[in-house]
């Protein structure tokens, strides 16, 4: 099709201004058609400079209600797009919506007209929301008739069903499928379970209405574990119901049960997002009262296991661990890290992409996990060589080693990382109020604060200090001092209109106070 028609008709939403921002391009889904557009043209480039490597495409929202819609790019090792090519998308993706129609053709006819022969290769999947195959379709549309890439659509998949489904695509060259995921993923359940019989209590997965409902069920028709694992809130045709009173977003901010849920005492709970790439847990006391294991206890127990299986193999001094968080993690899991299991932790921005390469970087297992439940655990080439090699293969050993397999490598995962969970709590015999009981969290509260310009609010040191406005910190810091075990920082929403104030102190009313003060500040 001639350039000119192409961009009549894909080209629709104008006047908007996008940022590819810290997990891609996030809108009401009826401003996407440009954006996806222009999407198809950056992950077709990518492509090209990786040598027809095949890049990954995800159309999803996530947590976001189900009139929203978004989409990201994903390196062929299944990490996020590498952060220099997010402004290169950000700025086609501005031109194709906002400069006459003159500017956009000698744009797109440079950017296609290249030198590259070499043919590029799409992986793309989507999550539940209606407007998915359209948005899809104006992707396809440049892909196609621009570049004649290869297109492998799965469908409706989960995120990380998408990242690790390119990666699996450049290691073996060849179709992947989908079966792959799940088999990788139970093949290593399996091996643990053999090791050691699986002791647990009945889980209950809340799939927030989304795309996690399915994939569960799918799951569960393959897993040894099936019988004591229940699904709730899978209904991922009635598109109203995502992410409404229920799944992991609703979870960790209201901190109450979702939805659907029979109040148990003796069960386990959790809940995945709408696109099933964060999880976080819960249990009720004896008096119902509720419980959340989140992130910040998620990293937790896998440190605590982790350091505790190296230590029994003997490998504590030859393979570095640590934990990455962000400022959001609650002080007294800082604090139980560092003072009781004497693991680093090391802070970075929000944003998975920022604690993935901190984890990668820095550690042979690099364990990350955002509060909110985004996270999991990276071993490292040096990892693998060591236990691979290793004259010992005692049980131990083994279980470190099925449980890097357990462990989505390429990025945070509902299923894989509650399958993990499970099989540590297993093998600990934790029940989920032992697991909680190993730090108690500091009271806390997030709240978030509308503003004219969120813009004016720069941050440093991993967004814990604020560098503008002006002197609003020191006034923050004063604060601070003056509640015993306060703690509070300010920071621009990457993903919505607002500024979040998090404020932690020794009690609830103190917390309450100092959220208030700060928030008073910001307003
Ligand atoms: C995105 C990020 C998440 C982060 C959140 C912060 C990814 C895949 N997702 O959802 O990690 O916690 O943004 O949102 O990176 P905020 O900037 O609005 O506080």
């Amino acid at each position: 099709e001639p350039l000119e028609s192409l961009i009549e008709q894909y080209c629709t939403t104008r006047g908007y201004r996008y940022v590819y921002g810290t997990a891609g391009f996030r809108d009401d889904s009826e401003k996407l058609d440009t954006v996806m557009f222009a999407t198809g043209i950056v992950a077709c480039l990518r492509s090209q400079v990786l040598n027809g490597k095949p890049v990954g495409v995800m159309i999803t929202a996530s947590h976001n209600p189900s009139g929203d819609n978004g989409v990201k790019v994903v390196e062929p090792d299944g990490s996020m797009l590498i952060q220099s090519w997010e402004s290169t998308a950000t700025e086609l993706a501005n031109l194709l919506a906002n400069r006459p129609l003159e500017d956009i053709k000698a744009k797109v006819g440079q950017l296609t007209s290249g030198e590259s022969s070499v043919r590029p290769q799409l992986i793309v999947g989507r999550d539940s929301r209606v407007s998915g195959p359209h948005l899809l379709s104006c992707l396809v549309a440049s892909a196609t008739s621009l570049f004649d890439a290869k297109i492998t659509d799965y469908g409706l998949l989960t995120t990380p069903q998408l990242h690790f489904l390119t990666n699996e695509t450049m290691i073996t060259g060849a179709h992947v499928d989908e079966q792959a995921y799940f088999a990788h993923f139970l093949g290593a359940w399996d091996q643990i379970a053999a090791l050691q019989p699986v002791k647990l209590p009945n889980v209950v997965v809340d799939c927030a209405n989304g795309i996690g409902g399915p994939k569960m069920s799918a799951l569960l028709t393959q897993w040894g574990f099936a019988k004591q694992c229940s699904v709730i809130n899978d209904k991922c045709d009635e598109p109203e119901l995502l992410n409404h009173g229920c799944g992991a977003d609703f979870v960790k901010t209201s901190q109450r049960l979702p939805n659907g849920v029979k109040p148990n005492a003796n069960d386990l709970y959790c809940s995945f997002d709408g696109d099933a790439d964060r999880v976080v847990f819960y249990y009720l006391d004896q008096n119902l009262g509720f419980h959340l294991l989140d992130g910040d206890k998620i990293s937790t127990l896998f440190a605590y296991f982790v350091a505790k299986l190296l230590k029994q193999c003997k490998l504590d001094s030859i393979l570095s661990m640590g934990v990455v968080q962000t400022a959001y993690a609650n002080g007294s899991s800082t604090k139980y890290l560092q003072d009781n299991l004497q693991v680093p932790v090391s802070c970075t921005k929000t944003g998975v992409k920022h604690l993935h390469h901190e984890a990668v970087n820095n550690y042979d297992i690099g364990i990350y996990f955002e509060a909110n439940g985004h996270g999991t655990v990276m071993f490292s080439n040096k990892f693998h060589e060591t236990v691979t090699n290793h004259a010992d293969q005692t049980p131990e050993l083994k279980i470190l080693k099925y449980l890097a397999k357990l462990i989505n490598q390429t990025v945070g995962d509902a299923i894989s990382d509650m399958m993990a969970v499970l099989a540590v709590l297993s093998i600990l015999q934790w029940s989920p109020s032992r697991w909680d009981r190993e730090f108690t969290d500091l009271p806390n509260k997030l709240t978030k604060v509308v503003v004219s310009d969120r813009s004016a609010f720069t941050t440093t040191d991993q967004e814990r200090r604020l560098v503008s406005p002006a002197g609003l910190q020191d006034k923050i810091d004063e604060a601070v001092a003056r509640i015993k075990s306060g703690r509070s920082f300010v920071r621009a929403s990457g993903t919505e209109d607002a500024v979040r104030v998090y404020a932690e102190a020794a009690t609830q009313s103190e917390k309450d106070q100092l959220s208030s003060i700060v928030g008073d500040l910001v307003r």
